[in-house]
């Protein structure tokens, strides 16, 4: 029996943005929220507390994954899921993952006000560190969840500090073992991520709803380029072997590649790239350089990483620097389930949204939970298609036009 239900409170769901956005490190509009740093513990926090104000069951996992169950009439049939992150990259935007899980707990909220319990329990997952800022490595926690981050694996990770994950962890309250993360294929019956496009398709569409068909493919190459260090004032030109214009030459390389590749979706970008010892008038010795290569064919992203690593590494002859290319994630892309793609049609249907089907440019968590369960994403417009910058902007009405989709598609899920 689908309930019927009143439509979602947009009022209550912009107060929850607006509260989740004061955990920031950076003022707004610019969102900065670090794993496990003190606003990313505060925003966790605050978002328990909408959970638990719902009768929703919470757990967390030892890597900081966060669950809130709303526990079904028939409690062990496999859940539904739903939800997405809350970190921020430094100076990025307000709505990345934070309207997957407000909206997630936002939908929950709505369907309570029916009266009625669903057969399966709807469950909010908060992914922890999707964005790779702290552990070099994105969806961390989804990541961790499917397997394909072994404890092992996470054990390795550090950060710029040189503060390993299992230590850091800990500190943050995240105990259990990291043994117990991961889950069993069977454990969820459907995922579903509702998120912001990231990208100007829809808005220059003028459609509400992107229905997600595939995830990229992406790849972190990282980089380390040793040259000699030296007076910037006594060592000659012909005798230099300066590790910053050698990695210049690669980061143009990089682009170039990726610029002249047939596919449209070829992208690759240098983010990060830092000098030692980093004095205006010495030479640099060292620099790392962390690289993100992309594409919807995983065969053609593998293509392009090759071709980037033969390049890179012919620079570094050329150059007389000593370069260290370590692969630090190749994962392949993901395709949504099918029959999730027509709920998701459907409930928009219903609602009179136009709906487009579309790849996903952007890697997020339902790339790894796809691996685990029949999983889909919902798309909503991004303003001028900006993301990762602090003036990434979705409308209330997009925003509860997303949310009501995800409604009506757990209406036909958990009933
Ligand atoms: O980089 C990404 O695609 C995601 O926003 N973390
Ligand atoms: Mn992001
Ligand atoms: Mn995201």
């Amino acid at each position: 029996m689908l309930p019927m239900h009143r439509s979602v409170n947009g009022d209550r769901l912009q107060h929850t943005l607006e509260q989740l956005a004061y955990y920031s490190d950076t003022p707004a509009p610019a969102m900065t929220r670090v794993l496990f740093s003190p606003v990313d513990m505060a925003a966790r926090r605050y978002i328990r507390d909408l959970c638990e104000a719902v009768e929703m069951q919470i757990r967390m996992d030892a890597v900081g994954n966060l669950f809130a169950r709303w526990e079904g009439v028939a409690p062990d049939l496999a859940a539904i899921a739903i939800g997405s992150h809350i970190d921020a990259i430094p100076y990025s935007g307000q709505f990345d993952g934070t309207v997957g899980v407000l909206g997630a707990i936002e939908a929950i909220r709505t369907l309570q006000g029916t009266g009625e319990r669903p057969l399966r329990s709807i469950e909010l997952l908060l992914f922890t560190a999707e964005e790779p800022t702290r552990f070099g490595i994105g969806c961390l926690g989804s990541r961790a969840l499917a397997g394909v981050l072994s404890p092992a694996e996470l054990r390795l990770l550090s950060d710029e500090t040189g503060e390993d994950f299992d230590t850091v962890r800990l500190a943050a309250g995240m105990t259990g073992e990291l043994e117990d993360v991961r889950l069993p294929e069977d454990y969820y019956h459907a995922f579903i991520e509702l998120h912001i496009e990231q990208g100007p398709i829809l808005e220059r569409e003028g459609i509400p709803i992107g229905v997600v068909t595939a995830i990229a493919a992406p790849a972190t190459l990282h980089l380390t380029v040793e040259g000699e260090g030296g007076h910037a004032g006594t060592v000659l030109m012909p005798d230099r072997k300066d590790a910053l214009t050698a990695a210049a030459a690669m980061v143009l390389a990089v682009e170039q590649i990726a610029a002249t590749n047939p596919s449209p979706d070829a992208v690759a970008t240098v983010g990060r790239l830092q000098v030692f010892p980093g004095a205006v008038n010495s030479i640099p010795s060292s620099v790392q350089l962390d690289v993100d290569v992309r594409d919807i064919q995983g065969p053609n992203r593998d293509a392009i990483l090759d071709e980037i690593r033969r390049r890179v590494h012919e620079i570094a002859e050329e150059r007389g620097v000593k370069l260290e290319a370590v692969l630090v994630n190749c994962d392949p892309p993901a395709t949504c389930d099918p029959r999730l793609i027509h709920v998701i049609e459907q409930a928009a249907e219903e609602l009179r949204l136009p709906t487009q089907p579309m790849v996903s440019r952007a890697y997020h968590d339902a790339l790894f939970m796809a691996t685990l369960c029949p999983t889909a994403m919902v798309f909503i417009p991004s303003h001028g298609g900006i993301s990762h910058r602090p003036d990434e902007y979705t409308s209330l009405e997009s925003i509860v036009q997303g949310v009501e989709v995800l409604v009506g598609a757990l209406k036909r899920l958990a009933w």
